[in-house]
C-alpha cells in the first residue's frame, strides 16, 4: 500500500555565496524530490546572523507534500546541501545552503540525527516570520513578538 501524504515545513538558509540564487535553485530541488509535491513558498527574508558569525542570512521556508519518510526527507536534504557545497568547519559556521526540517505532520521525533518539530524554532525571527506568510496557524503572535527585536526584511518573492 501506497504511504500517505505528509504536510511538512522546511526552513533553508545561506549566507556565503549567491545565497539569493541557491534558495531560490533549493525550493526548485526540494520541490522536484521523489513523491513529494510544493504546496508553498515564503518570501525571501534578508535577517541578520544569529548565534552566528558571518554575512547577513537570506531565509526562506515551504511547505511540502509527501510521501517520503521523515529520516529518507532528511537523507535528500543533506544530498542537497552537500551540492550546493555545504562545508562544516565548525558550529553555526557560514553555509552556502542550510535545509532544515521544520515540521513533518504531527509528528515528534527525536533520534541524535533529527529533532522534529526543530528544538530552535520559535526562538528565531528567520523560521516563524517566514513560516507565518504562508502558514499563520502555525505561529502565534505571541511568538512573533518574542521575536520581534531579531533583524528581519522581506526582500523578494521567489518567483
Ligand atoms: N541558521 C543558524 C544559526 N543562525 N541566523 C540567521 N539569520 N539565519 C539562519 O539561517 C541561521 C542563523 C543555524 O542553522
Ligand atoms: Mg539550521
Ligand atoms: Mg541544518
Amino acid at each position: 500500500m501506497q504511504r500517505a501524504e505528509v504536510l511538512s515545513y522546511i526552513a533553508l538558509g545561506a549566507n556565503l555565496g549567491d545565497a539569493r540564487g541557491t534558495l531560490t535553485a533549493a525550493i526548485n530541488s526540494v520541490a522536484s524530490l521523489p513523491a513529494t509535491r510544493l504546496m508553498a513558498t515564503s518570501g525571501l527574508y534578508r535577517t541578520a546572523p544569529i548565534k552566528a558569525s558571518g554575512p547577513d542570512f537570506m531565509n526562506a521556508v515551504m511547505a511540502v507534500s509527501t510521501r517520503l519518510t521523515a529520516p529518507e526527507l532528511l537523507q535528500h536534504l543533506q544530498q542537497l546541501e552537500a551540492l550546493a557545497g555545504r562545508q562544516r568547519p565548525y558550529h553555526n559556521a557560514p553555509r552556502t545552503l542550510d535545509l532544515d526540517i521544520l515540521l513533518y505532520g504531527h509528528a515528534c521525533i527525536s533520534s541524535p540525527a533529527l529533532q522534529v518539530p526543530h528544538p530552535r524554532m520559535s526562538e528565531r525571527a528567520f523560521v516563524l516570520v517566514p513560516l507565518a506568510e504562508i502558514a499563520p496557524d502555525q505561529v502565534s503572535r505571541a511568538k512573533l513578538s518574542a521575536v520581534a527585536s531579531q533583524a528581519i526584511k522581506r526582500v523578494a518573492s521567489v518567483w
